[in-house]
């Protein structure tokens, strides 16, 4: 077996905050014990292949930057191959129990769609003898719509019924090889699902046809007998001007209106939260308060970068609040934190992978101990009952009780006059905050 990180000479182990070995965990015990789970348990880390297999650093002013020993040569099918072998030769120097693929990153397309189904069932087979031998799972897979010509203007929502029907064959065969290799998951993002201009889109017609597509999904999961649970990743724009399932609540209303809601949960990206206008915190409480909450893209954008950059997430204070509102929501079942992220262009050697995924580890393994100290101490819960107190008194539980209207309460309020205000307290509990994270 060939070696593609001899840089790693072993696995990466915990050796505690004091350490100064970057090739260490400083925070990521994996064995460690929080809230009844261990840390592995709970956090359920997977690599993407995208970005950190196939990733080249070009971007839209300058070409390839990151070149790796195992893409070397020209035969597609043997560069695949390697980069499977790399690929698990990385999940398992770092320690992680997952992956995540699309189709198209794992098997090159061949000019035929059966060439091209036989090409993944070639890769599939590998792919499973590895994950045998490592113990590494696949928490999701997932399909590319997006990057052939033929999906340029959508895929369940393309005009053409026959892009519609080629795009229906690429997903039956992501599904089955996603059953195959026994995925926790399957994502469905709507990469080309959107538009760029009303002038040429029937907006009702798509979002119908969108909604048909997944419907047959649905119903080919059951025939497979695919256990595993479906994800929508919601992003509002990039590569389209505006996309259907542009946040946690739009995803939520269309799967409310086209009777899907209990089929699928979603896939929280945070670097497509702040695309939307709002934070990964926001996303996540909505998605859980809704029973949504499934699994997480965990990365990060950049504020003075109005686009999608996929940086790894190194913020304290959104890693906190993640597993916060994860914690709070019972943890992950199927869900987990997939590195949607990737190295900068600049960041040419394949350490930086190691030292990129590490650092966001450790970033998650602070955020879930933080959020265990916050959750113990009901730093939040309490500041939150006590501003809420009045919905337990009289007239908050008449009014919850459904027992009141405008006439009664219009009365209450001409007798009672102006309501006593009280502070909201957000700089204390921002500062509350900051003593937790340390
Ligand atoms: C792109 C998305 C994509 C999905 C999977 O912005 O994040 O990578 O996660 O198709
Ligand atoms: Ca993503
Ligand atoms: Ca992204």
């Amino acid at each position: 077996m060939a070696e593609y990180f001899p840089e790693v000479k072993k696995p990466i182990a915990y050796e505690g905050p004091n350490s100064k070995n970057p090739l260490a965990f400083k925070y990521y015990n994996p064995k460690e014990k929080v809230l009844g789970k261990t840390m592995a348990q709970h956090l359920r880390f997977a690599v993407c292949y995208w970005h950190t297999f196939r990733g080249t650093g070009a971007d839209m002013f300058g070409s390839q930057t990151l070149f790796r020993n195992f893409r070397s040569g020209s035969d597609e099918m043997k560069i695949a191959e390697q980069t499977l072998e790399a690929a698990f030769e990385f999940y398992q120097k770092l320690g992680v129990g997952f992956w995540c693929f699309h189709d198209t990153d794992i098997a090159p397309e061949a000019d035929t769609l059966s060439e091209t189904n036989k090409r993944l069932d070639h890769i599939v087979s590998l792919a499973k003898k590895y994950q045998k031998n490592t113990g590494v799972k696949l928490l999701w897979g997932t399909c590319n719509l997006f990057s052939h010509p033929r999906f340029m203007a959508g895929a369940g929502t393309n005009p053409s019924p026959e892009v519609f029907a080629f795009a229906t064959a690429k997903v039956k065969k992501a599904l089955e090889i996603t059953h195959e290799l026994d995925g926790a998951g399957y994502v469905f993002w709507g990469g080309r699902e959107g538009y760029d201009t009303l002038l040429n889109t029937d907006m009702k017609r798509e979002l119908d046809h969108l909604a048909l597509f997944l419907q047959m999904a649905v119903d080919y999961k059951k025939k497979i007998g695919f256990k595993g649970q479906f994800y929508i990743e919601p992003k509002p724009k990039e590569p389209t001007k505006h996309q259907y399932d542009f946040d946690s609540a739009s995803c939520y209303a269309f799967l409310q209106h086209y009777k899907l809601v209990e089929h699928f949960k979603l896939n929280i990206e945070a670097n497509h939260a702040t695309l939307a206008g709002h934070t990964f915190h926001h996303e996540l409480a909505f998605a859980a308060i809704n029973g949504l909450l499934g699994s997480v893209d965990a990365n990060r954008g950049d504020l003075l970068l109005g686009w999608d950059t996929d940086q790894f997430p190194t913020d304290l204070y959104d890693t906190t609040l993640a597993m916060y509102i994860i914690l709070k929501a019972g943890g992950f079942t199927t869900g987990g934190l997939n590195f949607d992220a990737h190295v900068r262009r600049q960041s040419i050697d394949p350490i930086d992978l190691f030292y990129a995924h590490i650092g966001a580890m450790d970033a998650f393994a602070r955020g879930l101990k933080i959020a265990e100290k916050l959750l113990k101490d009901k730093v939040f819960e309490k500041a939150i009952a006590q501003r809420y107190a009045g919905w337990n008194k009289d007239l908050g539980k008449k009014i919850e009780s459904k027992k009141v209207s405008f006439v009664e309460l219009a009365k209450y309020a001409e007798e009672h006059g102006e309501p006593k205000l009280q502070s909201g307290r957000q700089e204390l509990l921002e500062n509350i905050l900051n003593d937790y994270i340390k």
